[in-house]
């Protein structure tokens, strides 16, 4: 069985979020495309959430250090990022466009202040799981349809979790949009999950 998963479609990563990511909204819509495609073929759709308290050690206004830089949190290396997607705040709503009805199951990832998690399915150490693998597990899920923000961040640690893990991985590269600190990290992060395997395709080609 084949699932859709959207990674942190939320307002801080759109337009005017905390942690804008260029273009960012304008993957929305192929989001709410690929929805009513998996929603006609009665296949399972689920999402992620950042999801941030407010003393979250990876913000730059809990740390020693300036938004954008490199640091060490836990022994691991760090951006210090913006306040964004703080729990129960605007910033970590879904997009007002997106048709989240359609959305069977979230996934909140970031909760616990010590420790960064860019990946649906771990957190960056690998320390605790998140409940992601379980519920595709017990829906026979061995195929995902990845796409969403940010490409270089997010995107990348859920599809290369996902493919190390075992699943068949589709990223479809037109719903993603990239933070892009360095200028080619997209292209990069995109060239890596091909690499270790990740199926790079167009929202069009999905039937
Ligand atoms: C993300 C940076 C910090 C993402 C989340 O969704 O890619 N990036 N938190
Ligand atoms: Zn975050």
């Amino acid at each position: 069985m084949k699932a859709l998963l959207l990674i942190d479609l939320q307002n801080d990563f759109c337009k005017n979020g905390a942690l804008e990511v260029k273009d960012g909204d304008k993957v929305i819509f192929v989001g709410n495309l690929l929805m009513e495609k998996f929603k006609n073929s009665n296949n399972m759709i689920l999402a992620t959430k950042d999801w941030h308290p407010i003393t979250h050690k990876s913000f730059a206004s809990n740390s020693d250090g300036k938004i954008g830089e490199l640091g060490i949190l836990n022994g691991l290396p760090q951006v210090w990022w913006p306040n964004h997607c703080v729990e129960n705040t605007k910033g970590s709503e879904f997009h007002p466009n997106l048709n989240s009805k359609y959305i069977d199951k979230i996934i909140f990832k970031g909760t616990n202040k010590e420790i960064d998690s860019y990946s649906g399915f771990f957190d960056n150490g690998k320390l605790n799981k998140t409940e992601l693998d379980s519920i595709l597990k017990k829906n026979n899920i061995d195929t995902l349809y990845i796409m969403g923000l940010a490409t270089d961040f997010c995107v990348k640690f859920t599809v290369l979790d996902a493919l190390q893990l075992g699943y068949k991985v589709y990223l479809v590269e037109d719903g993603c949009r990239g933070v892009n600190l360095t200028p080619n990290s997209s292209l990069d992060a995109i060239n890596e999950m091909k690499e270790k395997g990740a199926i790079i395709i167009n929202s069009s080609e999905i039937l």
